[in-house]
């Protein structure tokens, strides 16, 4: 149930001022209001009333309807959690002395309850006792408003409550676009794994860690056939599935991406050369076990170059660390696909290095101010 749209004293309706009231009844004359009318925007709120004071409550009522808030009304704390997070007011005007426990205890559960959520909290209390009002604040309140309330100076109050929540607010919302402003600039929006840029990041800092670990640069085999049988629907859904897989046989700590097309780049944190090419055996082994979902290819396979990180190699550039992956997944194509090919730091294959002198790296982009660090690494077409 949300009561956004509740009538304001469907949950509270005793409210009658007495006879002999001990509030200030709230002014209705113009001749007392701070200002003409409140611009729009400030009138808007809605209003959580906690408060077992009936004439009291019943002068904050009056108050809250003559300036056209949305307001719900109780008279005891115990329904308060639970209607913070169904109503989500704007402000809460809670009292202090409540029947069963107190608003300043309630008040640090409100903050407790929600980090992300902030509900302001105007403590209204029976006296202004300096360590009340301390207690209060401390409490984790906004603010602290004692006996007698005065009906104007209440009506300020809560209008600068409302409009540092409006501010507060306005913060969330671009903090929330900016986190996925943020992530949409990491992710691969297909198969929701980095994208490469990200990527390259990602190597570079594990080189500067300096710590060692292994490289799998993996691509689809034959995939250009999967789109031309089955249609580029078809590819990219297999694409997804094979980054799941992928994902799925990866530790936490480990890292997978969208190098480009069907190509991905792993990094498998901590390992040397024979735990690198086991996992890359593990995932080969799991793709090709996989059920590609129809319409598709009955089978799918990948090959895998893997190296690793020796931090003992100290001139060795996050550059010259994936070519040796990629040559390494070119070793592995030629070898008839569906295979893991094995290339240590140091260690060099004929074929490789005829390859290589064919396409040497571009030199190291290190030291340009915001260096795409892996992009223009010279690539083995397929
Ligand atoms: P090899 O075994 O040598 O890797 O052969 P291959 O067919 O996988 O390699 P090739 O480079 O000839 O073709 C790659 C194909 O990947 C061609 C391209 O259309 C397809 N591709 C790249 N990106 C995407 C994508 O995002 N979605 C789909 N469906 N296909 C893509
Ligand atoms: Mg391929
Ligand atoms: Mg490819």
């Amino acid at each position: 149930m949300h009561l956004r749209h509740n009538h304001p004293d469907r949950l509270c309706g005793d409210d009658v001022v007495g006879a002999n009231a001990k509030m200030l009844p709230y002014p209705t004359s113009d001749s007392l209001r701070l200002s003409t009318s409140p611009p729009i925007a400030e009138r808007a709120g809605r209003i959580l009333v906690v408060d077992p004071d009936s004439e009291r409550r019943a002068m904050v009522r009056a108050m809250l309807e003559s300036e056209g808030y949305e307001a719900v009304y109780l008279a005891d704390g115990d329904e308060v959690l639970r209607l913070t997070s169904e109503y989500e007011p704007d402000l809460i005007l809670l009292a202090v002395e409540l029947p069963a426990g107190s608003g300043l205890e309630l008040c640090g559960e409100l903050r407790a309850s929600d980090p992300r959520r902030h509900y302001p909290v105007l403590l209204l209390g029976d006296d202004g006792e300096e360590h009340s009002v301390a207690r209060g604040l401390l409490a984790g309140a906004d603010d602290f408003m004692s006996h007698p309330i005065r009906p104007v100076e209440l009506r300020a109050r809560i209008r600068v409550q409302l409009r540092n929540k409006r501010f507060y607010d306005a913060l969330e919302r671009l903090r929330d676009e900016r986190d996925s402003l943020r992530r949409d600039a990491q992710i691969d929006p297909l198969t929701n794994v980095l994208n490469r840029r990200s990527l390259e990041q990602t190597v570079r800092q594990r080189c500067q860690l300096r710590e060692r670990f292994g490289v799998l640069f993996l691509d689809l085999d034959h995939f250009k056939q999967v789109n031309d049988r089955f249609g580029h629907d078809s590819g990219d859904r297999v694409l997804i599935a094979v980054a799941n897989v992928i994902k799925a046989g990866l530790r936490p700590g480990d890292i997978i991406g969208r190098y480009g097309g069907e190509e991905f780049v792993a990094i498998v944190a901590g390992a040397g050369p024979e735990s690198a090419r086991l996992v890359a055996e593990r995932l080969r082994q799991a793709v090709e076990e996989m059920h590609p979902s129809s319409p598709g290819p009955s089978r799918v396979t990948i090959s895998i170059g893997t190296t690793v990180f020796d931090p003992r190699q100290l001139e060795e550039t996050p550059q010259e660390l994936v070519h040796r992956a990629d040559l390494a997944l070119y070793a592995a194509k030629r070898g008839g696909r569906n295979r893991v090919v094995m290339v240590s730091p140091g260690e060099t294959l004929p074929e490789l290095e005829a390859k290589e002198s064919l396409h040497p790296p571009r030199p190291s982009l290190a030291g340009s101010p915001e260096p795409p660090i892996l992009i223009g690494w010279e690539r083995r077409s397929g």
